[in-house]
């Protein structure tokens, strides 16, 4: 071992010591919330105590004395793969952010040994790889295993036995940067008691792996299994936490509240019914509504997604099977609901106006068809219901959720999403940090970034833009580097950095990215002379292992990366480049050099989105539709300083709502530029660089996609043809703009100065005036 090895060993074994001193028994006044999320992706949690740390504490300082740098230490620890994409990343920042301003929170997620996959490109093709966060013995070194706060789960298996599962919390402190501190309870398998007969290969998998292959029953029962397990014991946990204060489950509401973060973690509604009916309440004649009414002030719920494919429903017969006491429950609730929505119809007892008509309480049923709508159970139990930015909720309301929001007006409410800027900002990019401070001359801001609005006269300022220019080539520098030394792909600093990253969906539209892409390299090829900004085209992201049309578009991506970047007719005027494995820690590299955000979905379908969040905070300018916080996003900073384009969510509804009223083959025989880029995936243009004989179909099947759909769908689902053009002037606009640069800067810094508003210290705050119920600054 080396000196600094050494060193380094010395420093986590404190840093650890450090870091168990955080894990209190946490205070509970006046209520804590327990963040309940099959999903965290909190980065290297050594990276985050470091961010966090005061300037002048013992640990940083004996960090300096050995000489050890941030970066060393990092590099010595894993990132716990505990979650998928945009879900995972906000529970973390909105951990992040409680920590720091006290408010008292719990995350309760399950521990995954093979979380996300890892992706490596081979031979221009995504491969999953298992990411290998744990060390060899299964633990972690930041995190502590607390045997006292394991909690029993139970499962009848198939063979009509019954199981238990005991699950362990490892703690894994997220300490805030004032000495708060929320505490991730990640749920691992201790012991599995089962009959001998039983199926104990999917007991065991219950910590195995994050949203497992679901496309046999097996693997469905597998994920409900898990769904179950995190619920359960959560909702143990709060109750062991109640007596442990000297309370009784009575007091759950007042001491507790139950965070549902998206569907995943439902069960824990007819769970804790069933818990308090079977354990806590026995004999009592008024135990369901005692037990009613405990659920009804403890669980609060909060929707992610619009997309319909992504909407939670249980088979009934599924969970009649393994677990037979739940269903019950959950068979109960939706009687009284059914119950309670008659009396609604026949006697309009809350004066709805028209009344409330059959067609609407259908709508509402929590079993229909023999399935469990989650989502619809969550909306009729818990106290609060909220999208998660301005135009996702108002679709919520008035589509997706009308008939609720009509008996319960008060109850959908709007929390909009943040991304903590001690991350994002202070600790990933200090060159702007000190910009800032050099502008303001102070570092308030750091501590409340609405602050960030007296920059706003700097963009005014020659100077302050020079200082921006400088900042901003070396952020470009630092992912020149990184891309040279991963991908060996040359990206000059003078191009324009035009980056798009995100999970590959067809719905964030990577495909026009693309079609852009193509029809520029087309135009280039007939007139080499045309006059563009140099622009190199960076994505990244991964696709689903089994989603076959989103990895195909990473295919395509870097077969462009190897027709333009080698074609010197071509590579001075534009290159292409796709960043491996994104995630956490190489995010923070690509955000500070980016000089265009594309945030390009269709519009109404990106619930919120939170990398136009972390682009802006660095100053780069979008490039968006009108789409989940994009919307807020173009009311902060107004048209001189974002460029929108495409259908607007009303004009993409509207065609949703009358089939066949959108005529994507029209758009393709009527305008021959798009014709031209469209004809590629299938005419062996892209393949002519990759001779590989027998595969000049390719990309047929999103030729197809565009053109006549696919699987039952109708053609061009996601109106790429239709935005197309206008994607394409915005792009082109912006391009020009550029060789402005006091324009764009001016632009840029007001990006940076009007970002105050997405930071999750404001999204904390909302949720506890809002939807926690915590009065906040009082703890
Ligand atoms: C496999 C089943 C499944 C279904 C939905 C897994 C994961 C989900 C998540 C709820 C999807 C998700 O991550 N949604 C994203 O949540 C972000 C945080 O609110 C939003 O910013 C994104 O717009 C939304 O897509």
């Amino acid at each position: 071992m080396t000196e600094t090895q050494l060193h380094i060993e010395t420093l986590r074994a404190q840093l650890r010591a450090l870091m168990e001193s955080y894990i209190q028994n946490i205070p509970c006044t006046p209520r804590t919330v327990i963040y309940t999320s099959m999903e965290i992706l909190p980065g290297s949690t050594v990276a985050n105590t470091l961010m966090n740390l005061a300037e002048e504490s013992p640990f940083l300082q004996t960090l300096r004395e050995l000489k050890v740098t941030y970066d060393d230490l990092i590099q010595s620890d894993t990132a716990p793969a505990l979650g998928n994409g945009g879900l995972g990343r906000l529970t973390a920042c909105i951990g992040e952010s409680a920590a720091t301003q006290n408010v008292p929170m719990i995350v309760s997620v399950p521990r995954h040994t093979q979380g996300l996959f890892r992706q490596k490109l081979e031979n221009g093709r995504q491969v999953e790889v298992p990411d290998q966060w744990l060390n060899e013995d299964g633990t972690y070194f930041f995190e502590f295993p607390r045997q006292e706060y394991a909690q029993w789960v139970s499962f009848r298996d198939d063979c009509g036995g019954f199981v238990k599962v005991k699950m362990v919390p490892c703690l894994i402190p997220m300490i805030g940067a004032t000495g708060g501190c929320t505490t991730i309870y990640a749920w691992k398998v201790g012991t599995v008691l089962a009959p001998v007969a039983a199926n104990r290969e999917r007991y065991l998998r219950i910590d195995r792996q994050l949203y497992c292959e679901d496309s046999d029953d097996e693997g469905k029962k597998v994920r409900l299994v898990q769904e179950s397990a995190l619920s359960q014991a959560t909702v143990r946990l709060a109750i062991q936490k109640c007596y442990e204060q000297g309370k009784t489950v009575m007091d759950l509401p007042e001491l507790f509240c139950l965070h549902i973060n998206d569907t995943h973690a439902s069960l824990m509604i007819p769970e804790l019914i069933r818990i308090l009916l079977d354990e806590y309440l026995v004999g009592r004649d008024d135990a369901w509504d005692v037990a009613w009414d405990i659920a009804t002030r403890t669980f609060v719920y909060t929707n992610h997604t619009i997309m319909k494919e992504a909407l939670e429903k249980w088979p009934l017969w599924m969970l009649q099977q393994l677990m037979p006491r739940t269903c019950q429950i959950i068979v109960e609730i939706d009687r009284r609901m059914v119950e309670r929505m008659e009396r609604e119809v026949q006697a309009n007892p809350s004066g709805l106006n028209p009344p409330l008509s059959r067609e609407e309480l259908d709508s509402m049923r929590i079993i229909a068809d023999g399935r469990v709508h989650m989502a619809h159970m969550d909306i009729f139990t818990a106290c609060s219901v909220n999208g998660v930015a301005r135009l996702h909720t108002d679709i919520l309301k008035e589509r997706e959720l009308k008939a609720f929001h009509r008996l319960m007006s008060t109850k959908i409410c709007n929390v909009t999403n943040g991304v903590t800027h001690r991350k994002f900002l202070v600790f990933a990019n200090p060159e702007e940090r000190k910009f800032i401070t050099d502008c303001l001359k102070q570092e308030d801001w750091i501590e409340d970034m609405t602050r960030l609005e007296t920059l706003l006269p700097f963009a005014e300022e020659e100077q302050a833009r020079q200082d921006f220019l400088k900042m901003r080539k070396a952020r470009k520098e630092v992912l020149a580097q990184y891309v040279k030394e991963t991908r060996g792909i040359a990206l000059p600093v003078d191009f324009i950095f035009d980056v798009q990253v995100k999970r590959f969906h067809m719905y964030k539209r990577q495909l026009l990215n693309c079609l852009r892409i193509i029809d520029l390299y087309l135009s280039l090829k007939k007139d080499p002379a045309l006059d563009i900004t140099p622009t190199a085209f960076i994505l990244a992201g991964k696709a689903a292992a089994g989603y076959r049309q989103a990895k195909l578009v990473i295919e395509l991506v870097l077969t462009l990366e190897k027709l333009i970047n080698d074609d010197p007719e071509v590579n001075g005027k534009i290159r292409v480049c796709f960043i491996e494995n994104y995630n956490v820690s190489n995010a923070m590299k690509i955000f500070p050099a980016t000089d265009i955000s594309e945030q390009i979905s269709t519009a109404s379908t990106e619930a919120s989105g939170t990398s136009n969040m972390k682009f802006m905070l660095s100053g780069a300018i979008t490039l968006g539709t009108l789409d989940g916080a994009n919307v807020e996003i173009h009311e902060a900073v107004g048209d001189e300083s974002m460029y929108l384009f495409g259908l607007r969510s009303e004009e993409v509804m509207a065609y949703q709502a009358k089939p066949g009223s959108y005529d994507p083959r029209k758009l393709y025989e009527s305008n021959a530029r798009l014709r031209r880029a469209v004809d590629t995936l299938i005419d062996g243009t892209l393949l002519r660089e990759m001779p590989a004989p027998g595969e000049s179909d390719r990309f047929e099947e999103l030729y197809h996609e565009l053109l006549y759909g696919l699987d039952g769908n109708p053609a061009d689902q996601y109106f790429v043809l239709a935005d197309f053009e206008s994607y394409r002037e915005a792009f082109l606009r912006m391009n020009h703009d550029y060789r402005d640069s006091s324009k764009w800067t001016r632009n840029a810094i007001r990006n940076i100065a009007l970002s105050g508003f997405f930071s999750s210290d404001r999204t904390v705050k909302d949720y506890c005036e809002k939807v926690w119920k915590i009065s906040f600054g009082n703890q």
